[in-house]
């Protein structure tokens, strides 16, 4: 038996989020969430934010590269909301005063011209439906203390999704090689790491495809308009007072980020 239910969750992480205070993993305190129950609290997470006023504007892949997945101890891939509320203008400095422990993340992210829906969509299908194609940048900040969570917790705090920015330049998916596409991550102007698209399950397309087919399990599709970040390329790497982090990419232009 346990206290825990969804609801209950939902609320727990939500205020750790307001208060900008870190908590302990739930499954400390609630070991059998499995993970079907934590995607109901991830949507009823984002059910209370859409109540509240925000707009689902798509979604995010997380820990679809080796470099994430081993960092977090943990090996698959999972989808995650992000509203309007998440989006921060290119060239706007992270709130820190917002956020507990931010860190940044390069992404190859997707535009949708269309409706895509699961199953059976293939990285060629699914680009199809892509509209153009941005580099971009993730400020993730898990509500767990030191980012330390087994699979259930981040699938239910959203894939610590905290804001995301879009790269300006968009380009169309066609003539570009995403696998050979690569990033500089820059800190400070100094390279801490680099990248290929293919770090994100071969090719960005096949991350696209993975959400579209991981969100039809749960009758929901990719609408046309939304975002979709299709996880971090490489580490991320913390935000900081004053610290200015760059990525760079081949054909999709650069990113920057810098905390307040
Ligand atoms: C989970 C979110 C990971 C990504 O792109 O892999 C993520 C975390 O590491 O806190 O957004
Ligand atoms: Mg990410």
């Amino acid at each position: 038996m346990t206290d825990w239910t969804t609801d209950r969750a939902a609320d727990a992480l939500l205020d750790a989020e307001a208060r900008r205070a870190d908590r302990g993993p739930l499954t400390d305190e609630w070991p059998d969430l499995d993970l079907r129950t934590a995607y109901e609290v991830q949507d009823r997470l984002v059910s209370r934010r859409v109540g509240a006023g925000e707009e689902v504007v798509g979604v995010k892949l997380g820990l679809t590269s080796r470099a994430e997945q081993q960092r977090m101890g943990v090996d698959a891939p999972l989808t995650a909301w992000l509203t309007d509320a998440m989006v921060l203008p290119a060239g706007e400095p992270v709130p820190l005063d917002e956020l507990i422990h931010p860190r940044v993340e390069p992404e190859i992210v997707f535009v949708l011209g269309r409706r895509l829906r699961g199953p059976g969509v293939t990285a060629a299908t699914a680009l199809a439906a892509v509209e153009s194609v941005h580099c971009g940048a993730e400020v993730i900040d898990s509500r767990y203390t030191d980012f330390r969570f087994a699979l259930p917790d981040v699938v239910a705090d959203n894939a610590s999704a905290a804001r995301v920015v879009l790269g300006s330049t968009g380009v169309p998916p066609a003539g570009l090689d995403l696998a050979l596409e690569a990033c500089l991550l820059q800190v400070d102007g100094e390279v801490v790491d680099s990248a290929t698209g293919a770090a994100v399950q071969g090719n960005p397309a096949e991350a696209l495809a993975l959400a579209a087919n991981a969100l039809a399990e749960r009758d929901l599709a990719l609408e046309p308009g939304w975002l979709v970040f299709t996880g971090g390329m490489t580490d991320a790497v913390p935000v900081t007072s004053g610290k200015q982090i760059t990525a760079e990419f081949t054909r999709l232009g650069s990113v920057t980020v810098t905390g307040s």
